[in-house]
């Protein structure tokens, strides 16, 4: 009799049921001091804007959100999806936000960035070549850093500038505090 079979008699004990799916995104996530300083941000927002803030180990830019996956289909996508012939670059977050529909609090672009245009759009055509379904609506780059938060005017708020080495696909994980997220894997951009 199989393993599974077995658990099913109660011979043996299951462990932790695997999840059949998981909620997967591309991401850029920040390293340690890109992280403080959206952090900072983050504390600056919500004297003014209250809600709830992100925490520190969940910041992170969305590149494509591809809901959930099966989880058997996650190592095929990680091996691939490819290198892409994309260099790293920097990205200027100068512009603080509130969405009322939402309520979300966020840090974001004042000038749109080519390269991270060029980055989604490169990722996109992967994933519809590997028949992987995503969010296709636009893509409005933003960090988010509080939930549920009422607003007001916007605070002068100082720049934070990201110098953006690679991406990387992240598995979400709800749980009481809010998501927890598992980085599945790195992608370099090429450094100059
Ligand atoms: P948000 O911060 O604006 O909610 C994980 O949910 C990440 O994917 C978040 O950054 C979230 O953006 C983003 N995301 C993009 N499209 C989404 C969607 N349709 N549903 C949930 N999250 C989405």
């Amino acid at each position: 009799m199989t393993e599974s079979g077995l658990a099913e008699t109660g011979l043996i004990e299951s462990g932790p049921a695997k999840p059949a799916t998981r909620r997967l995104f591309f991401a850029l996530w920040p390293d340690d001091a890109t992280r403080n300083a959206l952090n900072r941000t983050g504390k600056w927002l919500h004297q003014h804007w209250g809600g709830r803030r992100m925490r520190a180990d969940t910041l992170h830019l969305t590149l494509v959100f591809l809901g959930e996956l099966p989880a058997a289909q996650i190592d095929a996508l990680l091996q691939s999806i490819q290198d892409i012939p994309i260099g790293a670059f920097e990205l200027n977050l100068d512009q603080t936000g509130h969405w009322p529909h939402n309520r979300i609090g966020w840090l974001g672009l004042s000038q749109p960035s080519q390269t991270l245009e060029s980055l989604v759009r490169a990722l996109r055509d992967q994933l519809r070549t590997l028949d992987i379904p995503f969010d296709a609506r636009p893509h409005t780059p933003h960090i988010t850093l509080l939930r549920k938060a009422p607003g007001g005017a916007a605070p002068e708020c100082l720049p934070v500038n990201w110098g953006v080495d690679r991406f990387v696909l992240v598995a979400s994980n709800p749980q009481a505090d809010g998501a927890h997220y598992d980085v599945l894997q790195t992608w370099r951009l090429a450094t100059q």
